[in-house]
This record gives C-alpha cells, sequence and structure tokens, in this order.
C-alpha cells in the first residue's frame, strides 16, 4: 500500500482534492468517530445525515474499485477520533503516508498537523476562491465588503454576465427583493425522501447514541447522495427560484422553507458543487423561467456571501471564534434548547431548529442571533449554538456568520454595523407577532415587546462605540430625543427583563 487518503464526513465529492491524485494502491479512510461526533452537541439529523452519506459515498468509491477503510461508530476497535482512525490505519496496512483535503476547522487542521504520521494536507479546492486569491483581494482594502469580492467572482465566473458588463445592467437587485411575507406560499417545500436501507440502519445507531441531543431525529427527509441531492436542486430551480429573491427576507410562523432553497447541508457536504448550482440557476434565468432579481440573489449567496465568508475564516485564523469586542457575558438562555418562552418569534424559529436542523436566513440572522446581540449574551455560546444545530454548520461558515455578520463580535469585519433591530423589523417581514404574549407595539411598560426595550438598552450601553458610525446616527438622534423619563423606564425593563431572564424565569 503505498498511503493513505482521508475523506471527512464534508468532503464527499468525488473530485476532491486528495482523491483526485490517489491511485489504486491507496487505501481510502473513513471513519464515523465519537470526537467528531460530540465536539458541539449536534443535531440528531446532522449527524445523522453526514453518517448516511459517509456510508452511501463509501459504497460508491468501493463500487468504483477502491479500496475503502470505513469504520463505523460501533466498531468496537473504533479509537474515537479521526487522527486515532489514521493511526490505527497506518499500523494495519503498514504505511505512514496520509494525503488529505484541508478540513473546514482549524480545530481538524491542528489535530491532522499534530497527528504523528506523513501527513500531507491539499488545498480544497471544491470553492472558487483559494486562500491565495482571497488574501489577495483582501491585501491592502481598508474594509472587507462583500459586494466588491462577489462582483471580482462574477467577472471570473462569467455568471450573469454581458462581456465584462452585469447582465441586466446591475450588479445587485437587493431593492427588489425584501417584500414582507406573502399571504399564501405556492412552494410545497424541499424534496423529501423516503429513508432506504442505508439511512434506516444510521437512524437506529444515531437514535440510540444521540437521542438526548437537542433536536427530532424523526421525520428524515434529507438527501443523502449525490443523485438525490441534485434531485432536491431541480426541484428548487423548478419550484422556487422564481420567488427566491422577492420573498428571501420573509418568515412565516407555519411555512419553514417559504421559497429557500434548503440545499446548504448538500452543498457544505460535498453532495453539490457550486458550480452547478449556479449553472442551473443561470440556466432558468436564460430560458425565461426565473426573473433576475431572483437568480442574481441567489448566485450571490453562493459565490458571494459563502465564498467571502470562508475566505474570512481562513484569513483570521484560529482564534476568531473567541472574539468578543463587545463584551458580551450573559448565558444561552434555555429557550434557545427549547425551553419555553413568551416570545413567538424566539419560540418559531427554535421550534423548527429542533424539528428541521434548519432555520433560513433572515430567521438566523434576525430573530434568535438579534436577540441573542441585543440580550449580550456571550458570543462563543451563541456560535456553539449555530454550530451544533443547523445541518449546514461547520465553523469556515457558521463561525464568519455568527462571530461576523451575527454578533458584531469580530469590531466589523464582516459587517459595517451591528445587525440589530426592535420589533418592528420582525412585525414587518413576518407572521410572527400577531399572535403574540407580547405586543410589538407596545415600546415600553406592560406587554412591551422585549426586543423594543433590548434594543434600546443596547443602542446604550454601545454608544460609545456606534454613536460616531453614519448609519447609526439617526437612531442615536431618537434615543436621544426621547424624554428622559421614557428613556430611564426602558432601560430600566430592559434590565429586569434580563434579569428575569437570567433566573430563568418564562420570559
Ligand atoms: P438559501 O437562502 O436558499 O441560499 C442559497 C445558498 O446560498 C445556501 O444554500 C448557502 O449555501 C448560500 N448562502 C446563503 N447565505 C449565506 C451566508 N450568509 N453564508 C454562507 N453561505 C450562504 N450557512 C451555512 O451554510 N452554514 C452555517 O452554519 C450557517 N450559519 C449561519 C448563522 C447565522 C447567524 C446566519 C445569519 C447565517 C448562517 N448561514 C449559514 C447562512 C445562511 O443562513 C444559510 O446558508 C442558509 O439559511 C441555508 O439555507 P438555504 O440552503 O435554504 O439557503
Ligand atoms: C460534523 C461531523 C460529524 C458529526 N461526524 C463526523 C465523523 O464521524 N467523521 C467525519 O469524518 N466527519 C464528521 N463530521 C464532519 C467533520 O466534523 C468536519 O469534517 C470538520 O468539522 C471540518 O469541517
Ligand atoms: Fe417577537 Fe416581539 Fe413580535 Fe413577540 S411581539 S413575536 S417577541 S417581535
Amino acid at each position: 500500500v503505498a498511503r493513505l487518503v482521508l475523506v471527512l464526513g464534508d468532503q464527499l465529492s468525488q473530485d476532491l482534492s486528495a482523491l483526485r491524485e490517489a491511485t489504486r494502491d491507496d487505501v481510502i479512510v473513513m471513519a464515523e468517530v465519537a470526537d467528531e461526533a460530540t465536539y458541539v452537541p449536534h443535531h440528531p439529523k446532522k449527524i445523522a445525515f453526514l453518517f448516511a452519506a459517509m456510508r452511501k459515498f463509501a459504497d460508491r468509491l468501493r463500487g468504483e474499485g477502491w479500496t475503502v477503510a470505513y469504520t463505523k461508530l460501533d466498531d468496537p476497535d473504533n479509537s474515537g477520533s479521526i487522527p486515532g482512525e489514521l493511526l490505527r490505519r497506518a499500523d494495519e496496512f503498514g504505511t505512514s503516508r496520509v494525503v488529505a483535503t484541508e478540513p473546514g476547522e482549524w480545530r481538524l487542521i491542528q489535530a491532522l498537523q499534530d497527528c504523528p504520521l506523513d501527513v500531507e494536507i491539499r488545498q480544497d479546492d471544491r470553492f472558487l476562491a483559494s486562500h491565495a486569491d482571497f488574501d489577495a483581494w483582501a491585501e491592502g482594502r481598508k474594509e472587507l465588503r462583500m459586494e466588491w469580492f462577489y462582483r471580482d467572482m462574477r467577472r471570473r465566473t462569467g455568471l450573469l454576465m454581458d462581456g465584462d458588463q452585469p447582465a441586466g445592467g446591475k450588479w445587485n437587485y437587493d431593492h427588489d427583493n425584501r417584500k414582507p411575507a406573502p399571504d399564501e406560499v405556492d412552494f410545497g417545500g424541499p424534496m423529501q425522501f423516503t429513508p432506504d436501507d442505508t439511512v434506516t440502519e444510521v437512524l437506529e445507531l444515531v437514535g440510540r447514541r444521540f437521542g438526548n441531543n437537542f433536536g427530532d431525529l424523526t421525520p428524515f427527509w434529507f438527501a443523502t447522495d449525490q443523485g438525490q441531492a441534485r434531485r432536491a436542486l431541480t426541484h428548487f430551480i423548478q419550484n422556487a427560484l422564481p420567488k427566491f429573491g422577492d420573498y428571501q427576507d420573509a418568515m412565516l410562523a407555519e411555512d419553514r422553507f417559504l421559497y429557500h432553497a434548503v440545499i446548504s447541508m448538500y452543498l457544505n457536504a460535498g453532495l453539490l458543487h457550486w458550480r452547478e448550482i449556479c449553472e442551473a440557476a443561470e440556466h432558468a434565468w436564460k430560458s425565461g423561467d426565473a426573473p433576475i432579481n431572483a437568480v442574481e440573489g441567489f448566485i450571490r449567496q453562493i459565490i458571494g456571501w459563502r465564498e467571502y465568508m470562508r475566505g474570512i475564516y481562513f484569513r483570521e485564523g484560529p482564534d476568531y471564534t473567541s472574539r468578543n469586542v463587545l463584551g458580551h457575558g450573559r448565558s444561552l438562555p434555555g429557550f434557545y434548547w427549547g425551553d419555553a418562552t413568551n416570545m413567538r418569534c424566539i419560540s418559531k424559529a427554535v421550534e423548527q431548529t429542533r424539528a428541521e436542523a434548519y432555520a433560513h436566513h433572515i430567521q438566523r440572522l434576525m430573530v434568535t442571533g438579534n436577540f441573542a446581540l441585543l440580550a449580550g449574551i456571550d458570543p462563543h455560546e451563541v456560535h456553539e449554538w449555530y454550530l451544533a444545530v443547523y445541518a449546514d454548520a461547520y465553523e469556515w461558515v457558521e463561525a464568519p456568520n455568527v462571530i461576523g455578520m451575527s454578533q458584531f463580535a469580530d469590531g466589523g469585519i464582516v459587517g459595517s454595523k451591528p445587525y440589530v433591530s426592535s420589533g418592528n423589523y420582525i412585525a414587518k417581514m413576518s407572521d410572527y407577532c400577531g399572535d403574540c404574549h407580547y405586543n410589538v407595539k407596545t415600546k415600553v411598560g406592560e406587554g412591551a415587546c422585549p426586543f423594543n426595550l433590548l434594543y434600546w438598552a443596547f443602542m446604550d450601553r454601545h454608544r460609545e462605540r456606534f454613536s460616531s458610525n453614519p448609519r447609526m446616527a439617526q437612531m442615536y438622534a431618537t434615543w436621544d430625543r426621547m424624554d428622559a423619563d421614557k428613556r430611564a423606564r426602558i432601560l430600566s425593563e430592559a434590565d429586569t427583563f434580563l434579569n428575569r431572564m437570567a433566573q430563568g424565569a418564562l420570559v
């Protein structure tokens, strides 16, 4: 045997860099291990998805003639970690050479580097921008604005380009997006798949080993191989993409998916490639099946935001997840793990997270994320929650979204201002508020929406940092115009709310 070729749970791509250079003398190593399954308490659906997809990918490789040394979680010899499995297989096959594709978390990169074998780490070129590309773009810039990065990616890929001009004349059609929630959604949600034998076996294992984690294991409907993921993608492109743009920022209590693609878990695990997704979307526009505002908005999420976030994660380094420039230190309240809360928006967003291991962007950003930021929750705890509960979560994409975009804990690398809002924004974009215990129109006093109280408390608490930010000046002016009495009452009620929350009272 020449070498071991490591394939991780989120590297299930035929054209993975490590696999590309493998020969039939090499042994492919794949392993379900306790370390990866427990470094945060992952949602059971996330674990089941990965284990099932790993097993099916291993079968496929075997079918193509590869030798795959696959460790199941329950194997008695399982050493419990990726380096442990490499050492065991190295011994078994008499080699000390390992080829790996770079993992998506510093934690595991470090573990591979520390492994006492001859480990060669290749770039993960399933992304459009390499680390060097991103660094070259970022170098010397005062601000790392996604929009400029995105335009470079458009030029580079030729997606939605008319020569060197953007198709339709504009780079960004967000102006046409962001409509409030529609009365009716004519899309039944993502394609669902009935568990096959492999999935059924994994569901039994995950139920037994991780049944106490936060999250419903069943009904389990995710795609678990490339063919299924491609069908799910086509289903989205044909049935939801045309309205993706319009309702991108809308939220409905009883519609968990609206017109979203629900493909991030497939894309991030390697079952889909950014290029096939973007080309399918572009084709829908060219053939007149989807409008430019939808297609541009969708492609921007993938070659813009997704690539940009990854660039930030690797550029900022391993300490990124411990940043906390706002000095927030409250513990994450129990209602993030399903304890009762009177805040209907939170309760609904958490409920669907528990059921589906999924929430769409605005729920993550403007409900759970917004609340955590307003309430001053320790960003590291917030980060670990997001990393655990979403099926698409790996640090390279989760951390910049949470630590950066959502919690402003990186001091403004990802966002030029914090994503905070009062209840007003939620009321405008969703139907959560109607049946809520609180009244979103009430700013202070009996029944005041907590987002309203906490919003001003946040602004007041961080006045020194934000009052000179031109994009926030108007809000400070509004705050300052309020009479002193009212301001004092708001701050005191916000305080009372936070103290009651900290004591575990029903809030
Ligand atoms: P759609 O809305 O249909 O978008 C299409 C695709 O665009 C997604 O599948 C995704 O690949 C990509 N995309 C969209 N927005 C982003 C973004 N901000 N960053 C990176 N890619 C994006 N995304 C993850 O993949 N993993 C995470 O762990 C994750 N954590 C998040 C945490 C917070 C606080 C926030 C605000 C966002 C997070 N996102 C994360 C981004 C985004 O919410 C999800 O990618 C999206 O909700 C996935 O659902 P979808 O496939 O239906 O996406
Ligand atoms: C998330 C995850 C889980 C739950 N389990 C495994 C596993 O048992 N084996 C494996 O190879 N990968 C797993 N993963 C994905 C890894 O955690 C992921 O590769 C790293 O976090 C880097 O992105
Ligand atoms: Fe959320 Fe406030 Fe609306 Fe209730 S009233 S759903 S707490 S924004």
